[in-house]
């Protein structure tokens, strides 16, 4: 089997750089195991956990990564391959000689991990986990430590948690390539959609597109994906329609490169491949908005401040056309754009698609000087922080027009200063309008990851038509 790795020397500096921020106490972290699906041996796709991953490198399930801080060595901890494994599963290399590949010259076998977790419970040595998000890995803590189950999120290491934070939120250049492999498949995965998509085609043949190109690359998906006509629900994940006249299509979906960096692409392109006066107008509007984010995105600006820009350029839009009404400052400030736009502008990408969502939101985005926001719409952005150069974020301002939000809104007269609830009732089925590209911070503004996938309605209309072929 084949191994993607960096080389021994970048991971050992990775686990380096951790241990600095400890003086005592021991630095756990256990990879993924296989998850069943319906009885023991049918598993799901195995996917390793990203911190793991990070710090050893090795994707391979039942392992896991234990630091000695005082005693300054790690191990690599699971166990060699029985005969039997190796005849269903194939050969595999030694523990060791795997250690050897990623910079760890100690393994331990689970039953050495074992007795040696029970030693450090027995004399109160800390013992540093990160929130684990898997039942199993959740009773394997609680087991091996001895705690209760209901402890074991709650009992993670806060300063083992802020530690991850600050070195995965800063992406090497070797990363950023990587994201680079992941972009481009995508890029590929949503030009198949651009070219097949037409008025009678089923979302699911469009899907089945996506995944050939995805899977000619042997790789996976860096989430589920979204590719549905109903684009103003928001995780859709249902591909039971025929494209009609009329409609948008919202394409939210990207792979993994082979060593899992994640690719974050969303497009809207109109079924019949001409966008009609109206989604243009909207079209423009979201694209506006992105635009305006893009450029203002540099070290030291709050991610927060750039959402809200976009939101008020959006909201201009909308006035513009008659959507919305009064000032614009007061009208964000308000939420009265949420109603349209309410999601956040973009995550932190890496690993994995939503970047160390595991290790808390609210860790990893906010911090004293950026708070979370309860306000419908913002409080649902993942990332507010200062931006730093080599963070890399998404940027996916959208608008929908979703009826049922619409109507409990009007019913309740809210933000009613702001919107024009009287012109709406027409837009009840255009769907929705996302639009969205991965970037990294640079010393001076942002750097497009990827090649870069159309996204002006004339570059999109050229590539759904029939000229693209002839011309
Ligand atoms: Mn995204």
């Amino acid at each position: 089997m084949e191994f993607h790795l960096f080389s021994a020397e970048t991971y050992r500096k990775r686990r380096e750089n951790l241990v600095s921020n400890f003086d005592r106490g021991l630095i756990w972290l256990p990879g993924n195991s296989e998850a069943p699906m319906n009885y023991p041996d049918n598993t799901y796709h195995f996917r390793q956990d990203s911190n793991f991953l990070y710090y050893a490198g090795v994707d391979l399930p039942d392992l896991s990564l234990l630091i000695d801080v005082a005693e300054g060595k790690t191990y690599l901890c699971g166990d060699n391959r029985s005969i039997e494994l190796v005849v269903w599963m194939g050969p595999q290399p030694s523990l060791q000689e795997i250690g050897k590949r990623v910079g760890i010259e100690n393994t331990l076998t689970s039953n050495q991990l074992l007795e040696r977790l029970k030693k450090a419970v027995q004399v109160k040595e800390e013992i540093h986990f990160l929130p684990p998000y898997r039942g199993l890995t959740i009773i394997k803590i609680a087991h091996w430590l001895d705690r209760a189950i209901k402890d074991i999120k709650s009992g993670a290491s806060l300063q083992l948690i802020e530690a991850v934070i600050g070195q995965r939120s800063v992406k090497e250049e070797q990363e950023l390539k990587q994201m680079e492999i992941a972009l481009s498949i995508t890029r590929d995965m949503h030009l198949e959609v651009m070219y097949e998509a037409r008025v009678g085609r089923k979302e699911s043949e469009l899907m089945a597109g996506l995944m050939a190109v995805m899977y000619r690359e042997n790789v996976n998906l860096a989430y589920p994906v979204i590719l549905t006509v109903n684009g103003q629900t928001l995780h859709n994940h249902d591909h039971s329609h025929v494209l009609q006249e009329g409609q948008l299509l919202l394409g939210d979906f990207g792979a993994e490169c082979p060593m899992h960096y994640a690719g974050d692409i969303t497009r809207t392109v109109p079924a019949n491949g001409v966008f009609n006066e109206r989604q243009k107008e909207i079209y423009q509007i979201v694209l506006e908005g992105q635009k305006t984010a893009i450029e203002m995105m540099a070290p030291g600006i709050p991610y927060r401040d750039v959402h809200l820009a976009a939101a008020r350029k959006m909201t201009e839009g909308l006035i513009a056309m008659g959507l919305m009404k009064g000032d614009v400052d007061e009208a964000v400030q308000n939420g009265a754009h949420a109603l349209f736009f309410p999601h956040g502008l973009g995550h932190m990408i890496g690993l994995d698609v939503h970047d160390m969502e595991d290790l808390g939101e609210d860790l990893l985005g906010y911090d004293g000087e950026v708070k979370r926001s309860a306000q419908f719409g913002l409080r649902s952005l993942r990332y507010g922080k200062k931006l730093s150069e080599g963070n890399v974020l998404t940027v996916e301002p959208g608008l929908y027009f979703i009826p049922e939000l619409i109507d409990i809104w009007a019913d309740e007269k809210k933000n009613a200063s702001f919107i024009c609830y009287n012109k709406l009732e027409p837009f009840r089925d255009f769907g929705g309008i996302r639009i969205e590209d991965n970037f990294a911070i640079t010393e001076t503004g942002t750097q497009l990851l990827g090649p870069a996938i159309p996204k002006e309605t004339r570059d999109i209309e050229f590539l759904m038509s029939a000229d693209r072929l002839t011309g």
